[in-house]
């Protein structure tokens, strides 16, 4: 996260992270007792061996109260690695995960996107800086504003067309997702309506942050097809 400051978990209890053979790759966010949203890119050519989710922890150096392995990977086939066209995977745990209230909690998934303009939280283990390489040790969230469409679309247009499944936001300059964000929740009203997914560097004046529209209709039907089968 560029541009925020240090938080607690209990601010953000939807929000986990995901390690890969013990070491942090990605966010999350905990939409049921058994699944995680996450981004398509953060475990795409992987097997689920040797992932684990992490909750209730506010830093990646403390023992989280509650691990779980990673049993199953759930993305799109219109994932695209090339231009991350649907970039959302649910994560099927092992084991449930009890809720510890202040600490561990769900989030639903959003049921229309925020209007354009509208501020949202993001929140991470990510760089605050895009030339930094480590993650932070404690999470971090700073709140960005939703591009409208056509101002997000304006901004990548040198870039090939950003997909129906994408939103932009971002305090142009200040404030954005960076490497180690992704998968993360955008939170709006209480759900999560976008996945940190890609950008072209980070908190950019020109080039606001991409995320996952959760609330679009190709990304909507695969998130409640796949909450259906795995619970
Ligand atoms: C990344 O590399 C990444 N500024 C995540 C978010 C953004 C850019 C890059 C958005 O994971």
């Amino acid at each position: 996260i560029v541009g925020g400051k240090e938080t607690t978990i209990s601010e953000v209890p939807y929000l986990v992270y995901l390690r890969q053979n013990g070491y942090f790759i990605c966010g999350g966010s905990l939409i049921s007792s058994r699944a995680v949203l996450s981004a398509a890119h953060c475990v795409y050519g992987s097997q689920p061996e040797g992932f684990t989710v992490h909750a209730g922890a506010s830093r990646l150096d403390q023992e989280a109260p509650v691990v779980r392995n990673v049993v199953m990977f759930h993305t799109s086939p219109s994932y695209s690695a090339t231009n991350f066209d649907m970039d959302v995977a649910l994560l099927q745990l092992q084991e449930v995960v009890f809720l510890i209230p202040g600490k561990v909690a769900t989030i639903s998934p959003c049921r229309n996107p925020p209007e354009g303009n509208a501020y949202a939280r993001i929140s991470g283990w990510g760089v605050t800086r895009e030339n930094n390489h480590e993650p932070a040790e404690q999470v971090r969230t700073t709140m960005v504003r939703v591009l409208p469409g056509a101002e997000c679309k304006l901004s990548y247009s040198g870039y090939g067309q950003l997909s129906d499944s994408m939103l932009c936001a971002a305090v142009r300059g200040l404030r954005d997702s960076c490497s180690g964000d992704s998968g993360g929740p955008l939170v709006y009203r209480g759900q999560v309506c976008g996945i940190v997914s890609w950008g072209f560097g980070c908190a950019r004046p020109s080039f606001p942050g991409v995320y996952t529209d959760v609330a679009s209709e190709r990304v909507h039907d695969f998130i409640e097809l796949t909450l259906r089968r795995i619970g």
